[in-house]
Parts: structure tokens; C-alpha cells; sequence
């Protein structure tokens, strides 16, 4: 039995390969970098192309992040994610439940969901979920469908719930998050019995024009306590 990896969630890279993002590069070019600057954990988010060339780019990707050592999840498909034998998923609320994709999934796989939500939050630590992406924090022009913009104080009410509730399940904010706000959004989201377990990110590492200190840099960040009190 492998049994369920260790999984440091501290700086969680959600990819995308629209132009407005990945532009004219290389999407495994782009995460390699970022996984030299120390990204913990990998999202494969595509929202277009068909199911055969979704598996081959996830192939190719998990090749690359088993070579760091970092676990590779698939956003959405858990089809994808059994075809490819990467480490896990990440579902929304609109995606296939959570006690469904853990059937199919076995124990041992990574399951994340998305939560807005104290009910949807709570719902998701009773049902097993391995951690909650928390947000959406701030408005992003990466997701604009974003039912909910709740700021750090929604994330915060969130953790407070789920930590009263006695629920570990581990954590990480998405929405908006970048060098510039990640400590202060940190520290503003630490609910009295909990705080993030990491940070998940699009542009401010996918986008940026050089990943790799782009990632160094945030990685330090959310390695360091905030700078203020
Ligand atoms: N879910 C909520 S916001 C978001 C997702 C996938 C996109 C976050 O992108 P960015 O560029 O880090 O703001
Ligand atoms: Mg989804």
C-alpha cells in the first residue's frame, strides 16, 4: 500500500493556457520553472480541448512533476486523473460530488473542492475532503465567472467554522493572490484556532516573466511569518 502522500500545500500553482496567460510559451516550460523555484503542489486547470489531448498534456506534466517530487492533481476530471495515475483532483460545486469521486478514486488519492461557503465548506470537511480552496479572495481577471468575491474576511470566517466544527482538513485561499498581497491576505485570513496551510496561484507565477524567482519569492513569503502584527 503507497497510502496517501505527504502534501505540502504551502505554494499551490493552478495552471492555465490561455493566451492572456500563458501566451506564446511552453505550458510544461513554464511549470518546470516554477517547480525549480519550489511550487509545493500542481493543478493542471484546462477548461478547453478534448479528452484524449487533456490526458497527453497531463502525462507529459505529471512526468515532469514526479521528477520534483510534487503532486499533480487534475481540476474537474476525475477520469483524467485515473487515466494519467497522477495524485488527484480538484472539484468545484458544479463538478461531480465529492462522495462519487472519492468512490472512484480510492483513499489514497488527493481530493480538494472549492468552498465560498461556510455551509459549502463545512460540507466538504465532513465528506473527506483532503483540503478546501478557499475564495474566491479578490476579484480576478484569471476567473471571472467567480460566484463569490469574499475577501480575507470571508476566508477567515470559513476557517473559523471548520476549526470550531474540529474539522483538520488543510487549507489554501485562491483569488487574486500575488507578491505584493500574499503576506498581508495571510495574516488577515488566521482565524483564531486556524489559519492557511498555503496559497493558490495563477498569474502571479503562470504569467509572470520569469517563474522561477517569481515562485523563490512568493515561497519565501509564505514561508516567513507577516512582516506585521
Ligand atoms: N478559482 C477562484 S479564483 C481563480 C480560480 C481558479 C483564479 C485565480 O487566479 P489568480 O491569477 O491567481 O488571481
Ligand atoms: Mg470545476
Amino acid at each position: 500500500m503507497m497510502g496517501k502522500p505527504e502534501v505540502d500545500y504551502g505554494l499551490y500553482l493552478v495552471t492555465d493556457s490561455t493566451p492572456a496567460i500563458l501566451g506564446d510559451r511552453n505550458l510544461n516550460e513554464v511549470v518546470e520553472e516554477s517547480l525549480k523555484g519550489g511550487v509545493t503542489i500542481v493543478q493542471l486547470r484546462e477548461k478547453k480541448g478534448d479528452t484524449a489531448e487533456l490526458i497527453e498534456k497531463a502525462k507529459a506534466l505529471h512526468e515532469i512533476t514526479k521528477r520534483y517530487n510534487v503532486p499533480l492533481l487534475i481540476n474537474d476530471r476525475v477520469d483524467v486523473a485515473l487515466a494519467v495515475g497522477c495524485e488527484g483532483i480538484h472539484i468545484g460545486q458544479d463538478d461531480m460530488d465529492l462522495s462519487t469521486a472519492r468512490k472512484l478514486l480510492g483513499p489514497d488519492k488527493i481530493i480538494g473542492v472549492t468552498a465560498s461557503t461556510i455551509d459549502e465548506a463545512l460540507k466538504a470537511c465532513e465528506g473527506g475532503a483532503d483540503y478546501l480552496g478557499i475564495g474566491t479572495v479578490y476579484a480576478t481577471p484569471t476567473k471571472t465567472n467567480t460566484k463569490e468575491i469574499i475577501g480575507a474576511a470571508g476566508v477567515r470566517e470559513i476557517l473559523g467554522k471548520i476549526a470550531d466544527a474540529g474539522h483538520k482538513t488543510e487549507t489554501v485561499c485562491i483569488g487574486g493572490v500575488n507578491e505584493s498581497n500574499l503576506q498581508r491576505i495571510v495574516f488577515q485570513c488566521a482565524a483564531e484556532k486556524k489559519s492557511l496551510d498555503g496559497v493558490a496561484i495563477v498569474s502571479a507565477i503562470m504569467a509572470a516573466y520569469d517563474p522561477e524567482s517569481a515562485s523563490k519569492k512568493l515561497l519565501r513569503l509564505v514561508k516567513s511569518p507577516p512582516a506585521f502584527q
